[in-house]
């Protein structure tokens, strides 16, 4: 796992490199999602696949920006999901995006996953890795990234971070949000889920939701290389990680780019979600 992890920091480096003066224009080309394809994304995508296909123990590769799972070493044994380059549209306002990695082995169900990280791209480039623990380093001037601390959350936060079109939201789901702000929770959202799951990391706690919608019943997040990620960290640093009902790393994807409604937060929090959502 360990040479995952340094394929992972040297895909980082590449990647905070190209962002710096990169074409943030778009393609006429959309992902298999649907979401508009920028040279970026794609740049972004072909650095990452270029230095985790070296790998020997990875077996495949699914990213967000391939229709479909790229086998690089028959012998190996992970596959790794991810979403090279996670809200890229917010580049060209200078906002902080990130790249997700899902390390599953032997299936890409929440259960398969065995490791997680991300990269933030922002004033720093700063590295997330979960594996028994949530580790936080920093890319240096040196090109190492420097250990910093190990991540837990609170058993309850003070960040709301409510995604998705709240004009489509269910009236016990707006319900549900307003409460943490009638409690004196404060409004974190940036449209990046790297770096508003990072925040609520970093700041003790809180709550990040993406719901099912009117329009939207399956959301819109991606299981395998955004949503497990995420639930598989923010489990392993004591908080939770559910789809309203259930624990997200319960679930198994019907296909690669399968998305489900998520809530990612500290333990409090997520038990009032689940209450709310029992009852609806
Ligand atoms: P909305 C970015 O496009 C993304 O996939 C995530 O990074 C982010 O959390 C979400 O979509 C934002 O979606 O509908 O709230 O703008």
């Amino acid at each position: 796992m360990e040479e995952v992890f340094k394929a992972i920091k040297e895909a980082a480096k590449r990647v905070s490199s190209e962002i710096l003066d990169a074409d943030v224009s778009a393609l006429d080309s959309e992902n298999i999602t649907g979401d508009t394809q920028l040279k970026l994304d794609i740049l972004s995508d072909k650095i990452i696949e270029d230095v985790l296909k070296n790998v020997s123990s990875i077996y495949s590769i699914i990213s967000e920006e391939k229709d479909s799972e790229v086998i690089v070493n028959e012998d190996g044994k992970y596959i790794v999901g991810y979403d090279p380059l996670d809200g890229s549209s917010l580049v060209d306002v200078n906002l902080s995006i990130g790249s997700i990695f899902g390390i599953y082995e032997g299936g890409i169900s929440g259960k398969d996953l065995k490791a997680a990280a991300y990269v933030v791209y922002g004033p720093r480039v700063e590295l997330v890795i979960a594996t028994d623990k949530v580790r936080h380093y920093r890319l240096k001037k040196s090109g190492e990234f420097e250990f910093l601390s190990e991540i837990f959350l609170k058993e309850k936060g003070k960040l709301n971070a409510p995604g998705s079109t709240q004009k489509n939201w269910f009236p016990f789901h707006k319900e549900l949000i307003d409460s943490f702000f009638k409690d004196g929770y404060r409004l974190r959202y940036s449209g990046g889920m790297v770096p508003d799951l990072h925040q609520i990391l970093l700041k003790g706690g809180g709550l990040f939701s993406y719901p099912a919608t009117i329009d939207l019943p399956k959301a819109k997040l991606r299981m395998v290389f955004e949503v497990f990620p995420f639930a598989f960290i923010f489990e392993k640093a004591s908080g939770g990680a559910i789809d309203g009902k259930v624990d997200l790393l319960s679930l198994t994807p019907s296909f690669a780019h399968d998305t489900t409604p998520c809530f990612f937060g500290s333990k409090n929090e997520i038990e009032r979600v689940k209450e709310v959502y029992a009852r609806n």
